[in-house]
């Protein structure tokens, strides 16, 4: 399986994030990359390459240009502000809850770091925007290996995607790369692509950006939403709206859940990926399911994360793994490659 990798993911380093009134230590920091970069070299999984630079319509089509403009000159505009800014992170204070207006772009700009955010865990840095696009480089890279007939692709990047909608970042995503893989297969290939999120929290941003659509469906396995982040979305009852009524699936757990009822949400998840039709599949490959990781409550062990690949293997379609949450730093290199490994012997 060939691995892209983002060179530039460690631009993105944040220092602090607002958790119980308090700014602690970033919990999504550069290491989790090395150490499964590590682990995939040790097992010699395939080869890692660097992305080329891809300008896609995929781009815009699944983020809004006023965000992207936002992002591409946020930290220009955040030292402007104070020269002193460039020692600390931008994080969003001010959000604009029901009742506020969204259709006017604010001159000001924590006003626009509001607007353009739902949470304050994810500090926006010096390097985040080009760390951001060139994952963005990795998925579109792993989508066009997949149409150049590969039967997997491993999207090796960081920030994560999956909580960042159109437009809007938060849980430490920007950019989304998962919607950005299955977007631009829609547009090269295959004309029923399914997304399967497997992160401990749900893909708000992925659901929320084929919420309408009948063409990319959209299935996510997480801590139920009543006691875990992202708290406002990923209830079972989600199902779509629009020409995209029944293309959503939101099989919430709760906390606490071991590998065996996992197993059976992830049975359900793939049978409703094969009556959908798929004919390719983005993985949102979170680690944080795992028993050890620092902010999540499932409870797989390492050993699981093989028999989870072998179970996205039996489902036959050509795949792309998007490399999501994990924060069980140490043990995420193991488990990301367990995934990987299990998928290739059950392909062989
Ligand atoms: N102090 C992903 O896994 N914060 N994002 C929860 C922890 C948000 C997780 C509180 C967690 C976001 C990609
Ligand atoms: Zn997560």
């Amino acid at each position: 399986m060939i691995a892209y990798l983002n060179p530039h993911h460690a631009l993105h380093q944040g220092k602090l994030e607002m958790f119980r009134g308090a700014l602690v230590p970033c919990f999504e920091v550069p290491a989790r990359v090395d150490y499964v970069l590590q682990e995939l070299q040790r097992r010699q999984l395939g080869e890692i390459r660097s992305p080329s630079r891809f300008d896609v319509p995929a781009l815009t089509t699944i983020h809004a240009p006023r965000y992207l403009d936002f992002l591409a000159g946020a930290w220009e505009e955040w030292v402007a502000l104070d020269p002193a800014n460039a020692a600390r992170d931008a994080l969003p204070s001010v959000w604009p809850a029901r009742t506020f207006r969204t259709d006017v772009l604010p001159a000001n700009f924590s006003a626009r770091m509001g607007l353009f955010s739902y949470d304050a865990g994810s500090p926006l840095t010096a390097g985040t925007w080009n760390a951001a696009r060139v994952g963005a480089d990795c998925a579109f890279a792993a989508a066009e290996q997949l149409m150049q007939g590969a039967r997997s692709a491993f999207v090796l990047s960081r920030p994560p995607g999956h909580h960042a909608g159109a437009d809007f970042f938060g849980g430490y995503c920007f950019l989304n790369n998962a919607a950005l893989a299955a977007q631009h297969l829609r547009d090269s290939g295959p004309e029923r692509v399914a997304i399967l999120d497997i992160d401990y929290h749900h893909g708000n941003g992925t659901q929320a950006i084929f919420y309408e659509r009948s063409d990319v469906l959209f299935t996510s396995i997480h801590g139920d939403p009543h006691t875990e982040y992202p708290f406002f979305l990923g209830y079972a009852d989600e199902q779509g709206a629009g020409a995209g009524l029944g293309f959503n699936h939101n099989l919430p757990l709760p906390r606490g859940s071991d590998f065996a009822a996992w197993r059976e949400a992830l049975k359900n998840a793939l049978q409703g990926i094969a009556r959908f039709g798929a004919q390719a599949l983005v993985v949102s490959l979170g680690l944080d399911t795992f028993e050890g990781d620092p902010i999540s409550g499932f409870r797989l062990r390492s050993e699981d994360y093989l028999r989870v690949g072998e179970d996205l293997a039996a489902a036959g379609l050509p795949t792309v793994f998007v490399f999501e949450g994990g924060y069980a730093v140490a043990e995420i290199g193991v488990n990301a490659v367990n995934v990987l490994e299990g998928f290739e012997q059950q392909t062989s």
